[in-house]
């Protein structure tokens, strides 16, 4: 299989980690976003969204990030992707709320503002975005860190692609200033998440991005 990515995208990177967690041979094939190989006419054939990640398995094209996540772990009938109507439900509640607000509210927004404007040449930090980030992220943070003080992992008591989602954009805390300190249960979650080899193994080499 194939992947069209952006190595240090949290986005490509969560699928790349899994990838290695599974032993699943993935190549990558890289779509530079900092040059806007996105939107070139043969990327734009396997994904009309122009965004990255994408998987390629034989003639089927698969792009959103959790979705190959999904495809990944079922193809290898992984414990990471339970097998259960309620687990499974589980899973995907975590990945839905990773995208539409974890991710798209609160992470992001810090990365764009503070990373990717800075790699890519885009002027100061919008201060009405970041205000705007902080609170996202306060509300969101506070909620899994009730959450985590209840169990080990997002989903029951075991690792799931769930935490693979959620964990991704939270490698650039540091850079994009993220307001870890009063959280301590989501820092433990995360430290646990992020030791597993697999993130180290298909760590970007490029400073900062998206
Ligand atoms: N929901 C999508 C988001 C994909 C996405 O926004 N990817 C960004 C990189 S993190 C991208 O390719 N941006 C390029 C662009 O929007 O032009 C997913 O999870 O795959």
């Amino acid at each position: 299989m194939k992947l069209y990515g952006f190595p240090a995208s949290p986005n490509t990177w969560k699928v790349r980690a899994l990838a290695a967690y599974l032993k699943t041979p993935l190549e990558l094939e890289l779509v530079d976003l900092s040059k806007g190989a996105q939107r070139s006419p043969t990327y734009l054939a396997i994904n009309p969204t122009g965004r990255t990640p994408t998987l390629i398995d034989g003639d089927f094209s698969l792009w959103e990030s959790n979705a190959i996540l999904q495809y990944l772990t079922a193809k290898s009938a992984s414990p990471l992707w339970p097998n259960d109507a309620q687990s499974r439900a589980d899973v995907s509640r975590w990945q839905f709320w990773q995208l539409a607000h974890w991710s798209a509210e609160a992470c992001a927004p810090l990365i764009f503002q503070r990373l990717v404007k800075k790699f890519v040449n885009l002027g100061p930090p919008d201060e009405t975005e970041l205000a705007k980030g902080t609170e996202c992220f306060n509300k969101e943070a506070a909620m899994l860190n009730a959450h985590l003080a209840k169990q080990k992992y997002l989903v029951g008591g075991a690792l799931t692609i769930a935490d693979f989602a959620a964990a991704a954009p939270l490698f650039y805390a540091k850079q994009a200033e993220m307001p870890l300190g009063p959280y301590a249960n989501l820092r433990s979650w995360f430290e646990r998440v992020a030791a597993l080899p697999c993130w180290s193994e298909t760590a970007p080499q490029l400073p900062a991005a998206a």
